[in-house]
This record gives C-alpha cells, sequence and structure tokens, in this order.
C-alpha cells in the first residue's frame, strides 16, 4: 500500500545496514535497526485499536526509541504530536484535550501526575523514558519487526504541531504528508546532504527544527546523525570531529564561540553550519566566520511552513538576511492593512506559499481562515523586506513574540496566567535582549489596589505552571501600565525601560 511520507523517507533504506544514529554511548543504530523499531511501534499501535487519522500525542524524552515512534507513526498513519518537554501538566491538559488523543505517551516519571488527564480525556497512557524502557517499550517489544504499511495519501495528516498564539490559545497545526516531504526534499538539494553527511543532532525532536529539517532531511539523503539528548557544549566539542554538518538555534553557536577551544582547527574539516528558529545577530555570524572561516548558512521557517528561504550553499552568505525563497516556495511582502503587495526595500507583513505550506490548525476553521488566504498565501505574521538583490531580510515581528533559545513564547499566554493570580490586577509580558537566549521574559506587574505582591508567590505558581523557558526571569511591580491615549499598553516604552536588564546574564 502506498503511504506518501513513508515512502519518501523510510522505505528506501528497508534492509540497509548503513548506519543512521550514532547514539552518545558509542552504539550506533543502522537504518534496518531502527525500521524494525518503527514497525514494532507501528504494530503497537494497532494492538492498541488506534486507526490512521488518530492522534498520539508524546511527552517523553529525546531518544532513538522516541524517534522510532515518529516513524511508527507515519507507518501506521496515525497522527504524530509531539510535545515540548518542558511543558507542565496544566499546559498539557490543554494539548491532549485539544487535540483528542488516542494515545498518550508520557516519561514513566510523569505518569502518576498525568493520570488523570488522560482518563477525563478517555485517552490511554504509556510510558517510554530516555533509555528506551517503559509500559510503551514493552508493548512494542512483544511486536514483530514488519508492519503493514498503512495507506496514506499526499494530503493526509502526518504531524500536528502545536504553536502558541497572539490570543494565548495554542494552535495545532496541520502538517500533510507532502508538506513534510516536499520541504525535506527541497532542503537536501538546496544544502547538499548526502549519505556521506553526518549531522550533529543536539536539538530537541518535538519542535520542526530537530525533528523535520534536521531528521526528515538526514532520511531523505540516507546520511546518519550523531544523535545527543541535548545541546551542552562539551558533548558538543567532543562530537564534532566525526561530523561534517550541524544545525542549531543562535545559542548553540553564541555558546561555541564562548569557548576558545571552538575555533579553526576544530572546524576545518566540517562542510556546513546551519542557523534558524531565531535571528542570528550579523555580529554572531561575523565573529563564526571570524574565528573558524565558515560562514553560518542562516535560513527561516516556521511550524505553520517548515522552511521557506535559505542563504544560498554556493553564493554569497549575506548576515543579517535568511536569502531566497527555497524551490518550489513564493514569497511576497506586503502591506499589513490592504494585503497589496509591496516593491523591493519596502517593509511589510512577509506571505509565503508553496507545498510546504500547513494544511490549516486543527479544528480551528476562523483562525485558520484569518491567516491563510484563499489563494495558498500563509501569512507568517513577520516583517521583511526583500532587498534588490532578492535576499529576504526579517525585520521584526508584526505579532507579539519573544523567542528565547529558539523556543516561541506569547506574551498573552502569559498575561492571562499572571492577571489570574491573587493580587494582581493587569500585567504586560515582553522581551528584552538577552546574551545566553537572545531574548528573555520580564513581566511587568500591577498590584490590585492597596494590595502588596508577593514575588515569590507569583515565582512559585509560575514554576509550577509554566514551562521553564516560558517563566519570567525578571519581574518588576510598577504603579501603572503606560497607555496610549486609546488605551492601549505601550509596550515599545516598557521595551525600552528594561531593555538591559539581562544585560550581565551570561548562559
Ligand atoms: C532552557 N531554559 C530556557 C531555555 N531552555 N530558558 C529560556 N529559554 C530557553 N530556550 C531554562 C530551563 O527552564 C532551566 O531553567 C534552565 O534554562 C536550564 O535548563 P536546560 O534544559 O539545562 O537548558 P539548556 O540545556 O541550557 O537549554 C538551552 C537550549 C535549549 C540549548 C538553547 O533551549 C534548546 O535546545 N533550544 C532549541 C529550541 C528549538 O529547537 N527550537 C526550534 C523551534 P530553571 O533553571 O529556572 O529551571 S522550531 C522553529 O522555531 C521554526 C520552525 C524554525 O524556524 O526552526
Ligand atoms: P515557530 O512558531 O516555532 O515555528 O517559530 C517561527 C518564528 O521564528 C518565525 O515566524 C520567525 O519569527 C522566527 N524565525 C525562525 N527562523 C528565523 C530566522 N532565521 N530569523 C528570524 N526569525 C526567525
Amino acid at each position: 500500500m502506498s503511504n506518501h511520507l513513508y515512502d519518501a523517507l523510510f522505505a528506501p533504506h528497508a534492509g540497509s545496514d548503513a548506519p543512521f544514529l550514532y547514539v552518545s554511548e558509542g552504539s550506533t543504530i543502522s537504518y534496518s535497526a531502527f525500521l524494525s523499531m518503527a514497525a514494532q511501534f507501528a504494530n503497537a499501535f494497532k494492538a492498541l485499536g488506534l486507526v490512521p487519522g488518530d492522534r498520539v500525542a508524546v511527552h517523553i524524552n529525546k531518544s532513538p526509541q522516541a524517534l522510532a515512534l515518529y516513524a511508527g507513526c507515519v507507518q501506521a498513519g496515525v497522527i504524530f504530536l509531539p510535545l515540548n518537554t518542558a511543558y507542565t501538566a496544566s499546559e498539557l491538559d490543554y494539548f491532549v484535550g485539544d487535540s483528542g488523543a488516542a494515545l498518550f505517551v508520557c516519561d514513566p516519571s510523569e505518569a502518576d501526575a498525568l493520570a488523570e488527564i488522560a482518563r477525563e480525556k478517555n485517552c490511554a497512557l504509556l510510558t517510554l523514558a530516555g533509555d528506551g524502557t517503559g509500559t510503551m517499550a514493552d508493548l512494542m517489544s512483544k511486536q514483530i519487526d514488519t508492519a503493514e504499511t498503512a495507506h496514506r495519501v499526499e494530503n493526509d495528516i502526518a504531524a500536528l504541531l502545536y504553536t502558541s498564539g497572539t490570543t494565548g490559545r495554542s494552535k495545532g497545526a496541520m502538517l500533510t504528508h507532502k508538506n513534510l516531504s516536499s520541504n525535506a526534499q527541497a532542503l537536501v538539494d538546496e544544502w547538499r546532504f548526502t549519505s556521506g553527511d553526518v549531522l550533529l543532532h543536539a536539538l530537541p525532536i518535538f519542535h520542526s527544527h530537530g525533528l523535520f529539517v534536521a531528521t526528515n532531511v538526514m532520511l531523505l539523503a540516507a546520511g546518519s546523525m550523531i544523535f545527543l539528548p541535548k545541546f551542552d557544549v562539551e558533548t558538543a566539542l567532543a562530537r564534532l570531529p566525526d561530523a561534517t554538518a550541524m544545525m542549531g538555534v543562535p545559542t548553540f553557536y553564541t555558546r561555541l564561540l564562548d569557548d576558545a577551544r571552538f575555533d579553526k582547527d576544530m572546524t576545518s574539516h566540517m562542510r556546513l553550519f546551519i542557523s534558524g528558529s531565531a535571528p542570528l545577530l550579523a555580529e554572531t555570524h561575523e565573529r563564526f566566520a571570524e574565528r573558524t572561516g565558515h560562514r553560518i548558512l542562516e535560513r527561516y521557517g516556521m511550524t505553520e511552513t517548515s522552511m521557506n528561504t535559505s542563504n544560498p550553499y554556493i553564493g554569497d552568505r549575506r548576515a543579517g538576511t535568511v536569502g531566497f525563497p527555497l524551490a518550489d516556495v513564493e514569497v511576497k511582502v506586503c502591506d499589513p492593512v490592504s494585503g497589496g503587495e509591496l516593491d523591493r526595500n519596502e517593509i511589510g507583513v512577509l506571505e509565503v506559499r508553496g507545498p510546504n505550506v500547513f494544511k490549516g490548525y486543527w479544528n480551528m476553521p476562523e483562525k485558520t481562515k484569518e491567516e491563510l488566504r484563499p489563494d495558498g498565501f500563509f501569512i507568517t505574521g513577520d516583517l521583511a523586506l526583500i532587498d534588490m538583490d532578492g535576499y529576504v531580510h526579517i525585520v521584526g515581528r508584526g505579532k507579539d513574540l519573544i523567542i528565547s533559545g529558539g523556543y516561541n513564547i506569547y506574551p498573552k499566554e502569559i498575561e492571562l496566567f499572571l492577571d489570574d493570580l491573587d493580587g494582581v490586577l493587569e500585567s504586560a509580558v515582553i522581551g528584552a535582549p538577552h546574551p545566553d537566549f537572545g531574548e528573555s521574559v520580564i513581566a511587568v506587574l500591577v498590584a490590585e489596589p492597596n494590595t502588596a505582591l508577593d514575588v515569590k508567590a507569583i515565582e512559585d505558581a509560575a514554576k509550577r505552571d509554566l514551562a521553564g523557558f516560558k517563566r519570567p526571569r525578571w519581574i518588576e511591580v510598577v504603579d501603572a501600565l503606560p497607555r496610549n491615549t486609546m488605551g492601549k499598553v505601550q509596550k515599545k516604552l516598557l521595551r525600552e525601560q528594561f531593555s538591559s536588564v539581562f544585560q550581565h546574564e551570561a548562559g
């Protein structure tokens, strides 16, 4: 039976003993061993009664098994829904409920805490630990290692990735088989990945960057990956000699540059360094080039679209730009009010169209209509210009968004949370430059009349309910928020006022 994504990424490796994953303990997982694990997971889903189109939510640590679970989902035709490992129980409650997941796979350490959510949502709960053990592992180990591949066509949904929104409610982006296969193909072609490549993979696999950009590209190219549980400088430096390419968020590169051992000698064998998910400062790009002789290749994408543009592999990689549209992707800069296309060098909202653009938001037809035009152009919310040479520059954000270490944080979500706390009259959440994370979160609070705010209690509540990367790293209590004549909070003024609070913080 044909299965668009499985046939493109996984089926070609059947019977291949070529290495796919080099894991930290020095062991190697071949393509055929990986495919066997995937098939066992696919059979396990069937044994649980799952059918194509069902959602499988996962909140598990990065491991080869976790990646094989993704492959098993594609093979079984069920929809993979990865969730940031930093999410707390109250955040997970929403995703499991909204997606109507039939199965929730979590780390064994949190099974008790999540049992109630699973029960309420009528969803099976199984576990998978980073070391490959757990009830899901037990079930899959009882399955045979070949599986029937579910029939799936281009327009079927392969994955549901939640992205936060300006309203504070996360939206599930429906990514189809074709979205993912076409983007992987465009990137393999653009970045010249081959079976000789070894990618240093230190990104999380619950987001588009580590899962689709990195993994799907390597699968399609038949390359291999040094598969690290997370990014840390020491391990990255130790494993770099065996790699040919690396992908990362800007924080990876600034942390490497902060280590004097990271130099020309250490990187001379490397073919390519790629950056994305957040703006790479031109200064970082130049510092990297001076130190190593490599020009980092910066690209630009979104959860809803996977990758849209990339600096050229051959040619001028320009600092502070995100390059040209990928093959089959159209981009235009539009007037935010009229929607009319603007001329070169004019700043407006970037819109993109192509086989990479998602199908819409899960169960949110109105939201989908607001952001996806009838002619197929997706309104990114990023402010951009296209220069006379055709390079796209992301110059700002039309949406109120903070990007910290490559993770997106929508201030509205944090404000809704803070406003609900005892003693808080209102709040404004802003981002300020941070030397390690690029940006970090500040909460400006106003207390209810005659109330003294207990900042420690606020920090504790944030610790309990918000993922760590979303927690305000600076809390300021003020008498009133600055407002314009229309009553709108002037975040620009707050950003100016608090612009240097993190300047002495390090990674
Ligand atoms: C961890 N912490 C953070 C972040 N990560 N705080 C702010 N921003 C972050 N990004 C906090 C934790 O809550 C904890 O706080 C403390 O830092 C230490 O946690 P740890 O996990 O040890 O941190 P780390 O290992 O230093 O992680 C930093 C990191 C990581 C390596 C930059 O965040 C990372 O791997 N980021 C990659 C994100 C990514 O893949 N984004 C792609 C999105 P406490 O001590 O208070 O508990 S996809 C996307 O954007 C699109 C599609 C695209 O274009 O790619
Ligand atoms: P996400 O919601 O995680 O998909 O994040 C997508 C957002 O990250 C985009 O809309 C941009 O604002 C930002 N982004 C991704 N790559 C880049 C880049 N190279 N430069 C600037 N912003 C980027």
